[in-house]
């Protein structure tokens, strides 16, 4: 009689996966001057005045807002970069960042 065998199969991995994403959100505060954070928008995150002044005015009448989407490495840098910019004028302006689901 033939004897039936069953192979173990091991989970394969796509090599194609893309590596996790992490979100850079800005925290709304009451004291960073509105021009300044769409300054700092500007220079590190490369986008527009308009765009920049939606991320900031979602922000500020939010409390929160999602600024772009990277990859760790990149999104911890540019938050801290960020962060470090209001920093250095006395501002308590706060970038953070969190993985995306
Ligand atoms: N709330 C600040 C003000 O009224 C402006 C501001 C907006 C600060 C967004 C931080 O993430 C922020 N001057």
């Amino acid at each position: 009689m033939p004897e039936i065998t069953t192979k173990p199969r091991t989970q394969v991995k796509p090599q194609t996966e893309r590596p996790k994403l992490y979100k850079v959100i800005l925290i709304n505060d009451d004291f960073t001057p509105r021009e300044f954070v769409v300054t700092v928008l500007k220079g590190e995150f490369k986008l527009s005045e308009d765009q920049a002044h939606r991320v900031m005015i979602t922000a500020h009448r939010r409390g929160v807002c999602v600024v772009a989407v990277f990859t760790k490495d990149v999104a911890e840098t540019k938050a801290t970069r960020a962060t470090d910019a209001g920093k250095a004028k006395g501002y308590p302006l706060l970038f953070t960042t969190e993985p995306e689901e």
